[in-house]
């Protein structure tokens, strides 16, 4: 396994792909304020996603013209902003990697919502296609340049599944035996991918593209696979009005933790599916970015393998967080009918070791935290629209009840 270890460095330039999006935008802040110089490369997709789906972010976000003009005006610093679609605009982002030649590019730049890739057959079709193209682009665009950039992933926890069979989940690698005609051999394999969504198989797909390119180019890559984002603002995108993180609530892009403390903002019963029982990782906004300043910070060596790390800090079960926060508010919780195909119930140990020695100090649910990010929902609920609320795609067209699997202990091997 992989051991890390921290190498002081100069600060260069770091590409932040998707840096206009709810994790990419205060990663760009984060990394511009510890002194890198950062381009973000942004089509502003996530907005146009907005206007497709009649929803908008809880917070009010500002223009990117704006928002740089705030960072530059309370920071001092600029932040260039390259407007261009991964995956389509392939020359041109090799010209632009030739003319920066970042010390890191971060891959955000990816469509993030599994209920939004379920909605249906386009967005399905556009959720691959976007995902796929731009993944493979980026790796293709780093060989055609010739740069040697570390390429610094967001995947996620789901790649994995939610069912261990009692093993903690490894970070990536999965230590196995196998019977030989010489005896047992022993060997590492990438853990068994099992998607949930199409969008969870993209990244799965992801792995592959990194797998392959780490192996024949060399190509210096960390793939973070990261736990289910909670919480709004980080230092940086507290400093100004026009600097906000976005906020969602809605049934396809708002996340359940956030949905459940903007729910108890104003007063909605907390909608958990089914029986609440599913067990999933947990991160804070603010340690994303610090997770990413780390992974930033010690590259992989040139001829290693793709260094994968489990971003996360906590695991909860939905119920107990919804009893929780229905505790602390007294809004009530109501098991509604589960959109998805997932298993009611699932155990989920998850190894993050890797972080931890790193020096990550993890923002725990107990930190009071939620209450900071129940006073952003507060805040804003003027801004609600309810009739974006409730979780509207579903996972397979023909089931009108609720459609639970078991889950296999483990995928088949791919
Ligand atoms: N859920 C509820 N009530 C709600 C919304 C969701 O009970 O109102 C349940 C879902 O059924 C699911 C769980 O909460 O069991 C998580 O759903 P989610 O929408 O919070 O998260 P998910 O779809 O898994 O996706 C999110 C991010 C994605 C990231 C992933 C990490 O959108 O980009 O990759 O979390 S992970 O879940 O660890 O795979």
């Amino acid at each position: 396994m992989s051991i890390l270890t921290r190498h002081p460095r100069a600060k260069g330039t770091v590409m932040v792909l998707g840096g206009d999006g709810f994790c990419g935008w205060p990663t760009a802040l984060h990394l511009s304020n510890l002194g890198y110089e950062v381009v973000i490369v942004d089509n502003l997709s996530r907005r146009k996603i907005d206007v497709e789906l009649g929803a908008e972010s809880l917070t009010p976000i500002a223009t990117m013209e704006a928002r740089l003009a705030a960072w530059k005006e309370v920071s001092g610093k600029t932040i260039r902003f390259v407007d261009l679609t991964l995956g389509e605009d392939f020359h041109e982002f090799v010209e632009l990697l030739s003319e920066v030649q970042p010390e890191a590019i971060v891959h955000f730049a990816e469509q993030r919502a599994a209920p939004y890739s379920m909605k249906g057959a386009r967005q399905k079709r556009y959720t691959v296609s976007n995902n796929l193209c731009a993944t493979h682009d980026v790796l293709c665009a780093m060989v055609e340049a010739g740069v040697d950039s570390h390429l610094v992933h967001l995947g996620t926890m789901g790649v994995y599944g939610y069912g261990t069979a009692g093993l903690t989940i490894p970070e990536g690698y999965l230590p196995i035996t196998v019977q030989t005609a010489n005896g047992p051999q022993d060997l590492e394999v990438l853990y068994p991918a099992n998607p949930g969504s199409v969008y969870h198989m993209t990244k799965t797909q992801d792995q592959l593209f990194f797998f392959y390119y780490n192996k024949n180019n060399a190509i210096r890559i960390t793939d973070l696979h990261q736990g289910i984002v909670w919480g709004t603002q980080t230092p940086e995108t507290a400093r100004h009005e026009a600097l906000i993180n976005r906020f969602d609530y809605d049934g396809d892009y708002g996340t359940v933790l956030n949905r459940f403390l903007m729910q108890a903002a104003i007063g909605y019963p907390l909608t958990v599916h089914g029986s609440g029982g599913q067990t999933r990782a947990f991160i804070h906004i603010r340690d994303t970015v610090r997770c990413i300043e780390i992974a930033i910070a010690n590259p992989p060596k040139k001829g290693d393998r793709v260094m994968i790390l489990n971003q996360m800090t906590q695991t909860h079960r939905l119920i107990d967080l919804a009893e929780k926060i229905s505790e602390m508010t007294g809004v009530p919780y109501e098991h509604v009918r589960n959109p998805r195909v997932e298993a009611a119930e699932n155990e989920l140990v998850v190894s993050n070791e890797q972080f931890l020695a790193l020096g990550l100090n993890p923002t725990k649910l107990e930190d009071g935290l939620m209450e900071e990010v129940q006073t952003i929902a507060k805040r804003f609920a003027h801004r609600c629209d309810k009739s974006k609320i409730p979780c509207v795609s579903t996972w397979r067209r023909d089931e009108p009840q609720p459609v639970e699997t078991t889950e296999p202990p483990l995928a088949a091997t791919a």
